[in-house]
Order: C-alpha cells, then sequence, then structure tokens
C-alpha cells in the first residue's frame, strides 16, 4: 500500500522509546557476538536474554464504548481513512493487532487471520448463556431462555452461512504476504449479511474470527510497537468479553476512548471495571470526537472534571492522565484535502482555534491546527511515554545487568585456574549446588501455600464484609423507600479490595522470593571461598528481576450485579425484604464466588510459576558457574596427577 501522499505524523512522540529500542538491539547484537563454543555455561543465560528480547513488542489496547472511535483514531495513526472498518457491530468485532515495524513478523505474513477453535466457539455461546445462568439465578427462567435462543439463534446464522467451510475453520488461521482493504473486510467487517448472497463478501468471516494480525512497515512508528483495536465493552451477551479481558491483561499501556458528548453524563460503568483492572500508570482516557461540541475548549475544563470526580469516587482517581481531542480532526489533518472537513467539525476547529489563540487563514493552518486539536500527538506521547518509563526501562535495566553478570562469570571463569591448586570432590560440590537449589525451591513452595491460603482468606473477609454492605444497604433501602423502589448494590468496592489483597500477596511472595535468593548466593559463595578457596572472587550481581506486578484483569469481567436488565432489576425489587435477606446473600456469595477463584486459579497461580522461574533460572546460572569453574580445574588437576 503506497502511503507518500500522506501528511505525516509528528515522530517526536517516540523519541524516548525509539531511543530505548536502539539500545536494545545493541544489546541483541552483543549477546550474539558472545554466543561461542568456549562460554557454553553463559549460552543458557545469553539465550534466554535474547529470548526476552525477541519477545518484546509492548503492546497498547484501545478500548471503549461502540461507536467511542477507536477503529477511526487508529486510522488516523496509520494515515488512512478507510484501514479498519468503522461501525462494526458487536458481535463481529475482533481484536485486531496492528504491529509497526514488527521484528518478530512470521515469514511471508503480513496479515494473519484466527479464527476461533471448537472449545472457544461453544464457551463464546456459553458465555451468552452466563446471562441465561444469572437469569436463572435470580430465578427468571424465561429470560434465561429468551437469551439462550437468542444467542443460539446467531450461532446458527453462522453456521448455515459458513456451510461445510464452518467446522473445518474452526481452529484454523489464514495467512498473507500481503492485504488490502477487501480482504480486511471479509474478516473484520460485519457488512450486511443480505449482500452476502449477491457475491458481497464483507464480513463473510467476521463471526468466527478471535484476532486479526496487521504488519505494517511505517517509518513515522517505532520499531515493535502494536496498538490493539477491541471491540466495544457495552456488548450486550458479553459474548468477546473474555478476549478482550485477556487482550487487556497482556498490554503494556491502555487508551480509554470516551465519546466527549456521553464523557459529561456518565462514564460507563464497564469502563471503570476494565480500569479497577489495569495500572493507573499504564492508562490514557482520551476524550474523542471534541469536534462535535460547539466550544471544544471550555469544554474540556468541565468533562475533566466530572471524569476526576466519577474516578475519585471508586477510588481510580490517582494518575490517570485525560486527554482531549478528535479522531476526526487528526484523519483531516492526515488527509491529502484537510479542507474537505464537514462544515460543523471545521466550525468547532476554528471556535477551538479562536479560544487557543491560533489563527487559521489557510489550508497549512487549517491542517497544523487540525493536527494539534485532534490530540493524537500528545496521546501518543502519552503512551510510547509509558511504555519507555515503564517496560521500556526495565528491559534496558534487566538486560544491563544480565551482561554485566554474563561479562563477570566469563572473566572470573577463563583466569580463576591461576587463583587456586587445590584438588575439589567435584561431586560433593555438584551436590550441594544440588541441595542449594531444592532448599531453595521447597521452601518456595512452603511460601507459596501460605501466601495463597492468607490471599484466600483475605479474599473472602472482602466478600463477606460485601455481602454485609450490600445487606445493611438494603435494610436502609427499605427503611427509606419502603419495599416498592428497585434496589441495587455497586460491587465496585469488593473489586477494589480484592485487588489490593492480590497485589499484596504477590508482592509478600517477591520477597519471600528475594530472601531465598540471597541465601542461596550465601551459600554459593561459601562453596566459592571455602571449597575452591578463590581468594577474592565474588559472585556476579545477585540483583534479581521478578515480572512486574500487574492487576487482575479476571476483576472487570461483568457479574450480575453490574448488570440493569429489566429481569435483573426486578430481581431487586422486593415484596418483604427481610425474609429475603437470605437469598439475596446467597446469590451474591454465588455471583462473586467465581472471581475468588478466579484471582486464585488464573492469577495468583500463574504469577507464583512466573517467580519460580526466576528463582530456577538465577540458581541455575550460579550453579553453571560454579560447575564451570570447576570443570576448568578439572583438566589442570588431571594433568597435576598425570605429571606425578
Ligand atoms: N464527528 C466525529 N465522528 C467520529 C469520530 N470518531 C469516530 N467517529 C464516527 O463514529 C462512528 C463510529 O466510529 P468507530 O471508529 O467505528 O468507533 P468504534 O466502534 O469505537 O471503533 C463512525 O461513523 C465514525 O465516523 C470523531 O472524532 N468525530
Ligand atoms: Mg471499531
Amino acid at each position: 500500500m503506497e502511503r507518500d501522499s500522506t501528511p505525516r505524523l509528528d515522530r517526536t512522540a517516540f523519541q524516548a522509546l525509539q531511543a530505548q529500542w536502539d539500545l536494545i538491539s545493541q544489546f541483541d547484537s552483543v549477546f550474539h557476538s558472545i554466543l561461542e563454543p568456549d562460554v557454553e555455561f553463559v549460552r543458557d543465560t545469553i539465550d534466554r536474554c535474547l529470548e526476552k528480547i525477541a519477545a518484546f513488542e509492548p503492546n497498547v489496547s484501545i478500548i471503549g464504548q461502540v461507536k467511542a472511535g477507536k477503529s477511526t483514531l487508529l486510522n488516523a495513526m496509520v494515515g488512512k481513512p478507510d484501514f479498519l472498518p468503522v461501525d462494526v457491530n458487536p458481535w463481529t468485532s475482533v481484536i485486531t493487532g496492528l504491529h509497526f515495524n514488527c521484528r518478530r513478523r512470521p515469514p511471508q505474513t503480513r496479515a494473519l487471520f484466527r479464527f476461533f477453535d471448537q472449545y472457544e466457539w461453544d464457551r463464546l455461546i456459553e458465555t451468552g448463556g452466563k446471562l441465561g445462568e444469572m437469569a436463572n439465578r435470580a430465578g427468571y427462567a424465561q429470560e434465561a431462555e429468551d437469551v439462550r435462543l437468542q444467542v443460539l439463534e446467531m450461532r446458527a446464522a453462522t453456521e448455515a452461512r459458513l456451510g461445510g467451510a464452518f467446522q473445518r475453520l474452526l481452529g484454523q488461521s489464514h495467512a498473507f504476504a500481503e492485504f488490502d482493504q477487501d480482504m480486511i473486510n471479509r474478516y473484520i467487517c460485519y457488512g450486511d449479511p443480505d449482500d452476502l448472497g449477491d457475491g458481497g463478501q464483507d464480513g463473510f468471516y467476521a463471526d468466527i474470527t478471535k484476532s486479526a494480525d496487521l504488519y505494517i512497515e511505517d517509518p513515522n512508528f517505532p520499531t515493535n510497537l502494536c496498538f490493539r483495536d477491541t471491540p466495544g465493552v457495552n456488548d450486550t451477551f458479553m459474548m468477546r468479553e473474555q478476549t478482550t479481558l485477556n487482550a487487556i491483561g497482556e498490554s503494556r499501556a491502555c487508551i480509554v476512548v470516551l465519546s466527549a458528548h456521553q464523557a459529561l453524563s456518565t462514564m460507563d460503568m464497564a469502563l471503570l471495571r476494565i480500569i479497577c483492572a489495569i495500572d493507573a500508570r499504564e492508562v490514557v482516557i482520551f476524550v474523542n470526537r471534541m469536534d462535535e461540541l460547539a466550544d471544544p475548549l471550555a469544554e474540556e475544563t468541565k468533562i475533566r472534571a466530572s471524569i476526576t470526580k466519577t474516578l475519585e469516587r471508586f477510588g481510580l482517581g490517582t494518575g490517570i492522565e485525560i486527554l482531549f481531542g478528535s479522531g476526526y480532526w487528526a484523519q483531516a489533518a492526515r488527509s491529502a484535502q484537510p479542507q474537505n472537513m464537514l462544515p460543523a467539525a471545521q466550525k468547532s476547529l476554528r471556535a477551538w482555534a479562536d479560544a487557543a489563540g491560533r489563527s487559521i487563514t489557510n489550508e497549512a493552518d487549517l491542517r497544523r491546527v487540525a493536527y494539534e486539536a485532534s490530540g493524537l500527538h500528545q496521546l501518543l506521547s502519552a503512551v510510547a511515554g509509558r511504555i519507555a518509563d515503564g517496560p521500556g526501562a526495565r528491559m534496558v535495566e534487566e538486560l544491563r545487568a544480565e551482561a554485566r553478570n554474563i561479562v563477570s562469570m566469563m572473566e572470573t571463569v577463563q583466569t580463576i585456574g591461576a587463583k587456586s591448586g587445590a584438588d575439589h570432590d567435584v561431586a560433593a560440590i555438584k551436590q550441594r549446588l544440588d541441595r542449594i537449589r531444592d532448599t531453595a525451591l521447597s521452601r518456595h513452595q512452603q511460601n507459596l501455600e501460605q501466601t495463597r491460603e492468607d490471599l484466600e482468606a483475605r479474599l473472602r473477609r472482602a466478600q463477606e464484609a460485601f455481602v454485609e454492605s450490600a445487606l445493611s444497604a438494603l435494610s436502609s433501602h427499605v427503611a427509606i423507600y419502603g419495599e416498592a423502589e428497585t434496589w441495587t448494590h455497586e460491587p465496585m468496592s469488593l473489586r477494589m479490595s480484592m485487588r489490593s489483597a492480590y497485589l499484596s500477596a504477590c508482592k509478600s511472595l517477591d520477597r519471600k522470593a528475594q530472601a531465598l535468593l540471597v541465601e542461596g548466593a550465601a551459600a554459593v559463595q561459601d562453596i566459592l571461598d571455602v571449597d575452591l578457596a578463590v581468594v577474592g572472587v565474588d559472585l556476579p550481581d545477585d540483583q534479581v528481576f521478578f515480572p512486574i506486578i500487574r492487576p487482575p484483569s479476571s476483576l472487570s469481567a461483568t457479574l450480575s450485579l453490574d448488570l440493569s436488565q429489566a429481569w435483573w432489576q426486578r430481581f431487586w425489587k422486593f415484596g418483604a425484604a427481610a425474609r429475603l435477606r437470605k437469598k439475596y446473600a446467597d446469590v451474591i456469595l454465588a455471583e462473586t464466588d467465581p472471581l475468588i477463584e478466579q484471582v486464585l486459579t488464573q492469577h495468583f497461580d500463574q504469577r507464583a510459576a512466573e517467580v519460580l522461574e526466576v528463582i530456577q533460572d538465577y540458581l541455575n546460572d550460579r550453579a553453571r558457574y560454579i560447575t564451570a569453574i570447576l570443570d576448568q580445574k578439572t583438566p589442570a588437576t588431571k594433568q597435576t596427577r598425570d605429571v606425578a
């Protein structure tokens, strides 16, 4: 696709990030250059570093309600107004990764479309069924059945349309060496089902497409940065909720797109739930569609105050940056003819320019002011800055520490022969190394079990406290309003306390693991000092890097307590409230048990496995180092014997 005529993005947004990439690439070539046979003992460490570099593709998720303008914003970044289809039906919207300048692009691939497999496809229906399940639990069998039938109907329509191909496609993927508009539309766009019969192909595969990955070489962007367009969060059947949450769990920054005219009145609860499961440092809120307001700059202050207030109310306030702009202005600024902007958007742009003290007298001004007002530059700077300061800086720091270790291990092993002439019981020392490792691992296992138990107890206490507060809110509601009104109790406080329970459990596990490694390192140093009698040589740096702790994305999953479906509202209407306390308590427990389960099994256990890997790598590195010293000496010792 040619892009020469497209007015450029302001690349300064990515300067810091690109500088970091250049540094990381240098590490990459240095590590490659020391992969020689005579340093076999650092090979695993080097391989690990190379793998870490290769896997480092920070990605930015874009989330928001349907029609907030997520796809439009991405199109403005790419500089092509029709690149991703806009106005997509939520049931078919697909996680779409735009990989800019990807170093690990699959061979011969510019576009990769993955389909759901049978299990995922069935689960989609089950998740639609989740709504039904919740209805059932509340005693609304008819509503549950209605939901189920609607979902089944969508499913049947898809299967009938794809016919014989349907079974064959599940679990497969389609890869292409090039892509074009029609192809993207076949996999991503909903299209009009009626057109499909007349030879139209838009959306042909969309229902069963799980993700799309498009690889773009664009000198405006830094190396290895990926943006992910996600389905809207207000999908009625929650079909794609899990896929979206998984994407967020993997991303390193998140742009929450709000629509300006809605931002003032309400902030969507589904978005707040998602923000609750992302570290504030990784979130940027982008209030889009400012071009639709008559006096955009004046509105900014009001909208900002309103959003801040909402965030604070849910304990989410601190540190989230709020930016303003318009994907539409951005698109105009990046198009060949900015003056073709719709009159309303041009009018609001001029209002913005007046308020900001910019003048527009010609086309170049129009383009420049549209670009400035679009907020695109600030948005890109903000996310790039977050990645550079967070995972980017961390990556550089880790690689630097690893490089220092490798160099110092190599130097010591190569010069150590001269330092000690003693004969060693190699087998005994190797045994001791194994013991050091086994001790550390079994103590880690104990720590892990203890921490997990404490975490579970704390999650249960949070759940009980929530049930308590829900029931007492219910009582006072009845006291004030009588038993006629509908009643709800927002579970955000529960999510927030589960989130802090999880975060502190992870921190505690890290601290204990760190302590184990300090002990393990001391024991290995002891072998060096006493058994090998190597004077004045220290083990390499014992700086340890555990993976960054992130809030559990499962906490964002919708609970029926969050819903405002009519039947669910009716459930909370009471005949004789006091009598129903137990029933409400049971429903709340049943609804929130899965959260506890997921925090433990998906997030904590996963975290524990990562920490275990760090411990193993650390101790294995040191054991290989000692073994390499022993191996160096063994031939020398044998020689000495031979001479004798
Ligand atoms: N006026 C205006 N319209 C926009 C803007 N961004 C998106 N739209 C329109 O809103 C509709 C939905 O946009 P889309 O990007 O598909 O939203 P998504 O569902 O969040 O991906 C489309 O008709 C867009 O043209 C904007 O900044 N200003
Ligand atoms: Mg979209």
